[in-house]
């Protein structure tokens, strides 16, 4: 049997992996959730028809987003995540030892349950950590009413489509800087250069308006459009302070000190537009 799941972000790019079987594959209150087997990515959660993470290839997402923030504040106790309902940004949160509390802003509890069974193998369980927190409600409130509270927050967001888009806005951004502790950092799921130029250059702005060292990053994800997707860093700690902290204690898969370097390099095209 061959299956093929394409998946069509945008009106002039497909892209296709061949599945086994389906695992899951249900209406939420908000989305339509599904995992499926595939036959090269282990295990892959689809939302909306669109590819979030697979076993295989998840690692340069989560290690780059999550690390990235942590390393350059330092020893970071308390971190937002907001999304990461599947539990990759968190397992890797938790690794740094210095951390005391990882809240989990998710809003749809199927994605955690489902992630919780059809992910073990990748992510264990981090959600049985004293250490973290999962709050089932819409971010916006809960940065609201928490300013000055983290060292560092991570946006794990879906695509800017729909209900997700308001955590691509200028609004959000703000918000997400006033919960910042003094030189605490974020950084945002943040679309693909080649597709998403003009997006990344308004977010970017908002990120210059809001900090003194904001830049932009990526890694290479072969399941995402492009292969690949890049992150905005928000802080006003320069990103190069974490490339002489240790990476956290366990095993790595996509990250050492030559990728976080080199994950800050853009092409020229893209550079220019970004930083003109
Ligand atoms: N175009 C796909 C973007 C997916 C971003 N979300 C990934 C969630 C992983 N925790």
């Amino acid at each position: 049997m061959s299956i093929w799941f394409t998946e069509e972000l945008h009106p002039y790019y497909r892209k296709g992996i061949r599945i086994k079987r389906i695992l899951a594959d249900e209406q939420t209150a908000y989305q339509h959730l599904q995992f499926v087997e595939t036959e090269f990515f282990g295990n892959a959660m689809i939302l909306d028809g669109i590819i979030q993470l697979t076993e295989r290839d998840n690692m340069g997402y989560h290690e780059m987003i999550v690390h990235v923030p942590m390393l350059a504040v330092g020893r970071p106790k308390r971190v937002l995540i907001v999304g990461g309902g599947d539990g990759g940004s968190l397992q890797q949160a938790l690794r740094h030892p210095s951390v005391e509390e990882a809240v989990v802003c998710e809003l749809d509890q199927r994605v955690v349950d489902l992630s919780r069974e059809h992910f073990a193998a990748s992510f264990g369980d981090p959600w049985a950590d004293p250490r973290a927190r999962l709050l089932v409600r819409d971010a916006f409130g809960y940065l609201e009413e928490n300013p000055g509270q983290f060292d560092v927050i991570i946006s794990d967001t879906t695509d800017p489509i729909g209900m997700a888009e308001r955590l691509f806005s200028d609004e959000f951004y703000k918000l997400m800087v006033r919960a910042l502790v003094p030189g605490g950092a974020a950084a945002t799921q943040c679309e693909q250069p080649f597709f998403d130029t003009e997006l990344i250059k308004t977010i970017y702005q908002s990120a210059q308006a809001l900090t003194k060292n904001p830049a932009y990053y990526y890694a290479n994800i072969p399941t995402y459009p492009g292969g690949g997707i890049g992150f905005m860093y928000v802080s006003d700690t320069p990103w190069e302070n974490g490339l002489t902290t240790p990476l956290p204690p366990g095993e790595n898969k996509y990250i050492n000190p030559d990728m976080h370097r080199a994950a800050f390099a853009l092409p020229e095209f893209f550079r220019k537009e970004l930083y003109k």
